[in-house]
């Protein structure tokens, strides 16, 4: 101990080198890494980042996407708890199957394909336990790469800041698709029409399924129809990314229709679903991959298939996460507690969201706010610049990502006239 703190002594006393120097020597001490740039900061992880290291008292973080209650703190929800209870001391810790829990995999179908439905009992989905929504997404474009070389993958523009990461990484090259409407600040649904008519047929497509992000612009029931027609006639492949089901109208059922449609329609379906936002188990790293396939037997060779790329990435999946959503799932008090509990985060984020309008309009704001209570889900797309974004920050302490998303999460009763006065300030 005492050797150790005399070395850092050491260390410290000594004259510092100027940066080039320093990053010279480096390179030379070990060349093997010397050509290792430090990477670019994550553009929604980092603005966490910066906001931890900001001393200020006044600091508020609306970057990422995680549920704050009206006190600004994390909120474990009260069926995780009674979950974790009855996990305690009570059941194993051994591995799980390479696909992950069975249990869990069952009542995450029946969330996004339907309590009962056909599809689930002819046994057609080839489902996997995931590392949440970014490893359900991962997972699937690593064997869209694998048994479909040569396909690409349409994403929508602007998405999830991730999606382009994922798809980069397993090699599947991007083309973008039409969405956003900046004037309007709504769905270009004539621009996304055109792009899902003009792509070759059987095209991959990625589809939020609900509370797009980061617009919280979302088609209306009558424009996924069409959507969904149109995929038909072009034969095009639809892959939901369901991050936040739940968290658009408060009902896990009502946001799941998107999907529902799609699959009266007889499409086959991919879909990645989170456990993280609508069930607050963000660190757990618990969701669900599913592809709907022809048969059984497709489903069996696909999920054999989908379990022999997680072997050599992770083995098998984390076990606590998964028990914790079973449990809940499974017990329909519990469910129902659950049920209660989603509609209150998404109703808190709507009051936040009139909350914040209202505050900007007492104000004097000439301009329109109305756009903050028309999206829906967790982000208010705020048409900010970055630099006015980079304003907040610098002047205000106000996290937040550089294309003006705004996480309505992160919103309570306490910040938000602090955070309408300094949107005002350099919007003005
Ligand atoms: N898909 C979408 C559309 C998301 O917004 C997110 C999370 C995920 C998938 C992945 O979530 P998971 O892996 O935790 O299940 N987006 C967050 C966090 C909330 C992030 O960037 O990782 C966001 O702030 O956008």
């Amino acid at each position: 101990m005492a050797a150790l703190s005399r070395a850092a002594s050491c260390l410290t006393r000594r004259p510092q080198m100027q940066p080039s120097r320093l990053q010279a020597a480096r390179a030379m001490a070990s060349s093997l890494f010397g050509h290792v740039e430090p990477a670019p900061k994550d553009p929604i992880l980092g603005v966490t980042e910066a906001y931890l290291a900001d001393p200020s008292p006044d600091k508020v973080n609306v970057g990422v996407g995680a549920y704050r209650d009206d006190n600004g703190k994390p909120l474990v929800l009260d069926c995780v708890r009674e979950a974790e209870r009855r996990i305690a001391g009570n059941l194993n810790m051994e591995y799980l199957p390479m696909g992950g829990s069975v249990k869990m995999i069952e009542e995450s179908l029946k969330l996004a394909y339907g309590e009962d439905s056909e599809l689930i009992k002819d046994k057609r989905i080839a489902a996997v336990q995931a590392l949440s929504g970014t490893g359900a997404c991962r997972l699937f474009a690593d064997f869209q790469k694998r048994f479909l070389p040569d396909s690409q993958i349409y994403i929508p523009t602007p998405t999830w800041s991730n999606h382009h990461n994922i798809w980069r990484d397993a090699q599947v090259p991007q083309k973008a698709y039409t969405y956003y409407h900046p004037e309007s600040r709504g769905l270009d649904f004539a621009g996304l029409m055109n792009d899902i008519k003009n792509a070759p047929d059987g095209s991959f497509f990625m589809l939020h399924a609900c509370a797009h992000n980061p617009t919280g612009v979302d088609p209306t029931e009558e424009q996924w129809r069409e959507i969904s027609h149109q995929f038909k006639v072009k034969k095009h492949f639809p892959f939901f990314d369901m991050a936040y089901q739940g968290f658009a109208s408060g009902d896990p059922e009502r946001d799941a229709k998107a999907i529902r449609i799609f699959l009266e329609d007889g499409h086959q379906i991919g879909c990645a679903q989170s456990y993280a936002k609508n069930m607050g188990l963000y660190g757990q790293r618990v969701g669900c991959l599913s592809i709907l396939c022809e048969d059984e037997m497709q489903a069996v060779a696909v999920k054999s298939q989908l379990q022999q790329i997680a072997r050599p990435m992770y083995s098998n999946p984390p076990v606590h996460g998964a028990l914790v959503v079973s449990i809940i799932l499974n017990d329909p008090e519990l469910k129902s507690l659950w049920l209660k509990e989603v509609k209150g985060m998404a109703d808190r984020i709507i009051g936040m969201r009139t909350a914040l309008k209202e505050n900007l309009e007492k104000l004097g704001s000439s301009l329109s706010w109305e756009h903050i209570t028309n999206q829906i889900g967790m982000f208010c797309y705020s048409g900010m610049t970055p630099e006015q974004v980079d304003r907040l920050t610098n002047e205000f302490h106000i996290y937040m990502t550089r294309n003006g998303r705004i996480s309505m999460a992160g919103v309570t009763t306490r910040n938000v006239g602090y955070l309408a006065n300094a949107i005002h300030e350099v919007t003005k």
